[in-house]
């Protein structure tokens, strides 16, 4: 197996693949149906590696595969060690990490370490036990407050909605303690005080390493450690060393014990979730003893805005520097707002606590501008996400049925927030109507409902045509790999007119001009290698970009 550049990989201990990769994330429920249920699976990503790696993604990340009572899209997970029967068994996820490398494509895993399932037997034993008794002690319960305990422990608010508590109930059918739960009430937080918490986490790396696993993406990274007193937060200060949960400075403890072990391996990667306002704060999850890389949030919110994006773009570099950690840089995910939505909208910043579902986009708009965005993410220094279908230009579904909504947002919001279903629906493959190839003939439906207007969307109807966000992605795709200076590396801006981003790359042989502005502008002087919309007049139009060899 060789890597982008030629690179021996596999065992070899100078690679720092991370610092360079495309990461391709499978959202393995709607990424593509092997038995014809209606839900995406491991066979079904099997089927489609070679389309992977076709594309020319140097990793998959796929999100949580475990068993799981799917309360929360599977980052509710039953058992760390397996695989969700609707999505296959160990031996196929096995089977799919051997076949990926022989393409090639390294694999990443999605471990969820601040909670688990409800029906996670730890926390099942939890319940069953006293107060007080050790089972109890791996998460936090609670007696409640008020005259009868009747008031949760403290003020603290799930991030999904509503109170971070929940009452149990006796084995007598009286009330019971309380346990804390930042997600949803069937997301019990493990409590990190416990060495028994901290050896199973260090375990579980060990379990999918040992399987050939290459990285771990780490869910809500800076939430692991609480104040111990639980006190009442400030709810309206941000993370911080004296957060109630977000951000504790204990929590670089946990990392440094997962990089030694990451580190008994070679070439494994631990990639942070990490929401943080504070960009220095970020950087030392990031120190050369904790996580590899971490993802650029505040790249993914950042408004279509030339200044606003050189500022993100300086701040990242800055922050990135003193800890000599590579930068990675994200459109989408599976929480957020497809992109193509967002760059049409009058705002075009994403905001978690806002994602202003409805708002009136002019999607033709958005797809010029994700165009242009994908070219300019592919040529910044670091490492870079692709989510699913963000190559096929997909916009948020915005009108799914009330009915079909699954996201805790939806439920926990008292239908106020109607959540992150809209960027989770099922991929179109191929034809004319649902399920678009996502399953196969005779399938039961999808476990969203597809767009009719999806037609001209597939992977199909896109592979065919010059001018598809496809064809750009494999040809941007494509380049990077042969162009040396991408990937890791230096960067310099360009002197340009307002509105205008333009950096080289390497020694500067190599550029990348964004126009941002509403004015045509003017490329620097060399071979045209790639332009996310034709030039007019031999010049860049508003919301394009394009990449130059310099003479
Ligand atoms: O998301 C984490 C998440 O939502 C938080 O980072 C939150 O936005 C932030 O802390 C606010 O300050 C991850 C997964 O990506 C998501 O799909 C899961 O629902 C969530 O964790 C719970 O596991
Ligand atoms: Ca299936």
């Amino acid at each position: 197996m060789t890597s982008r550049k030629g690179l021996a990989v596999a065992d070899e201990p100078t690679d720092r693949w991370w610092c360079s990769a495309v990461i391709y994330q499978i959202y393995v429920r709607s990424f593509a149906d092997g038995n014809g249920d209606g839900i995406g699976d491991l066979d079904g990503v099997r089927a489609r590696l070679g389309y992977l790696a076709d594309l020319g993604v140097d990793a998959l990340w796929f999100t949580p595969w475990f068993p799981s009572p799917m309360a929360d899209g599977g980052y509710d997970v039953a058992d760390y060690r397996d695989v969700a029967p609707m999505f296959g068994t160990l031996a196929d996820a096995e089977k799919l990490i051997d076949e990926a490398h022989a393409s090639g494509v390294r694999i990443i895993i999605d471990v969820v370490p601040n909670h688990c399932s409800n029906e996670h037997p730890w926390f099942q034993r939890a319940l069953a036990a006293a107060p007080g008794s050790p089972e109890r002690e791996l998460f936090w319960f609670r007696p409640g407050l008020g005259e009868n305990g009747e008031l949760p422990p403290n003020n603290w608010a799930s991030i999904f909605g509503g109170q971070a508590w929940t009452r149990t109930t006796n084995d007598d059918g009286t009330p019971g303690e309380w346990y804390l739960h930042l997600f949803d009430s069937a997301q019990p937080d493990f409590n990190w005080n416990s060495p028994l918490v901290r050896n199973e986490f260090e375990d579980i790396l060990r379990f999918w390493f040992d399987r050939g696993v290459d990285g771990i993406r780490i869910d809500s990274a800076a939430l692991l450690i609480k104040d111990n007193d639980l006190a009442d937060a400030d709810l309206t200060g941000g993370p911080g060393a004296g957060h109630a949960y977000a951000d504790r400075d204990g929590v670089h403890d946990v990392y440094r014990s997962w990089r030694r072990v990451a580190d008994e391996y070679p070439n494994r990667a631990l990639i942070g979730e990490i929401w943080l306002p504070d960009t220095e704060r970020f950087a030392r999850y990031l120190r050369s003893d904790e996580l590899h890389v971490a993802f650029n949030f505040d790249f993914l919110c950042c408004a279509w805005d030339a200044d606003l994006l050189r500022s993100v773009v300086d701040v990242t570099m800055a922050a990135h520097r003193p800890v000599g950690a590579p930068a990675t840089w994200v459109l989408s995910n599976h929480d957020v707002v497809r992109h193509v939505t967002r760059y049409g909208r009058a705002d075009t910043s994403f905001d978690m606590a806002d994602r202003r579902i409805g708002t009136p986009s002019d999607l033709a708009l958005g797809e010029r501008r994700a165009r242009a965005a994908a070219m300019l993410t592919l040529a910044l220094p670091g490492g870079a996400y692709i989510y699913q279908g963000e190559e096929f230009g997909l916009a948020e579904v915005e009108d799914l049925p009330d009915d079909v909504r699954q996201d805790p947002f939806w439920s926990r919001s008292d239908h106020t927030e109607p959540g992150r279903d809209g960027c989770r629906v099922p991929l179109p493959w191929s034809g004319s109507q649902p399920p678009f190839g996502f399953s196969g003939d005779g399938a039961a439906a999808p476990w969203l409902p597809q767009p009719p207007s999806w037609a001209d969307r597939t992977m199909r109807a896109q592979a065919a045509r010059p001018d598809s966000m496809l064809t750009l992605y494999r040809e941007a795709l494509r380049l990077r790999r042969a162009q040396p200076e991408l990937g890791d590396g230096p960067m310099s801006w360009l002197p340009t007119e307002p509105g205008v981003l333009a950096f080289t790359r390497g020694a500067g042989g190599f550029a990348c001009v964004v126009n941002v502005s509403g004015a045509p502008t003017t490329l620097p002087a060399g071979e045209l290698l790639l332009a996310s919309d034709p030039l007019v007049d031999g010049q860049l139009p508003p919301d394009t970009a394009a990449w130059v060899r310099i003479f």
